[in-house]
């Protein structure tokens, strides 16, 4: 393998945008350096970081040549344009709109509103509150049903081949499947956990993905014990 094209600075190694954007490295052949000194909520509220990485979050990319990049969409579509013969963005430039049809679909309309309940459960939205939370919920699903009815007739989301849209939406999935996706839903689902399955299995990236948690029952908000409501 070549020389490092940079670092990347991340949180957990569980974090979805960094376990994407790793896997689109693996795929493309390419070496990746991850900070080893890199403090998540710590290192990213430093001035020297923010003088880098403006948002303060992670993940950001220090390239070698000097690039300074955050953004995971950013990062990923950079790291597949440094090897073209990967053809991970697509083959011709309508695969590569339907790439990029599907990495918005799954920020936006997966990712975000899983994230909203994720965020409202694990206490970091307050106060919580349950009806939107089911609207959260509702959403995703449509999105899924739309997702589920795609993959009825496709291995992979665009062509014959595996593309940062596939990477992009697992890295998404592998959230959800922690989240909304209990037993049912899966069952409701099944192209979407083959889709998945087929995906994370790929050797480049099987080591990046790690095992997978399958919930029985969708993730519920547990309230605070009563000496926290005082505080
Ligand atoms: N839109 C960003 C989202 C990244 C993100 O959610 N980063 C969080 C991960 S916990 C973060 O760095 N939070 C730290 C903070 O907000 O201080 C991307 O796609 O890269």
């Amino acid at each position: 393998m070549a020389d490092s094209i940079g670092t990347l600075y991340m949180g957990s190694d569980r974090q979805p945008e960094g376990r994407r954007i790793r896997a689109v490295a693996a795929l493309a052949g390419l070496k990746l350096d991850i900070s080893p000194d890199y403090v998540h909520f710590q290192t990213n509220k430093t001035d020297a970081f923010k003088e880098k990485f403006p948002s303060g979050r992670v993940p950001c990319l220090e390239g070698k040549d000097g690039l300074l990049l955050f953004e995971s969409i950013a990062i990923t579509r950079y790291i597949a344009n440094l090897a073209p013969e990967a053809h991970i963005l697509g083959r011709t430039p309508k695969e590569t709109a339907l790439v990029d049809q599907w990495v918005s679909f799954a920020s936006h309309e997966i990712a975000f509103n899983n994230n909203q309940s994720f965020l409202m459960v694990h206490h970091w939205i307050k106060p919580y509150v349950k009806a939107i939370d089911q609207e959260f919920r509702t959403r995703q699903l449509r999105s899924l049903a739309t997702l589920e009815s795609h993959l009825k007739s496709h291995t992979f989301l665009v062509g014959e081949r595996i593309t940062i849209a596939d990477i992009t939406l697992v890295s998404i999935l592998q959230r959800a499947f922690s989240v909304i996706f209990d037993k049912p839903t899966r069952e409701a689902h099944p192209n979407i956990v083959r889709f998945y399955e087929t995906v994370v299995n790929q050797p480049a990236v099987k080591d990046i993905f790690g095992e997978t948690e399958y919930i029985d029952k969708p993730l519920a908000y547990i309230p605070p014990p009563k000496d926290d409501k005082k505080a």
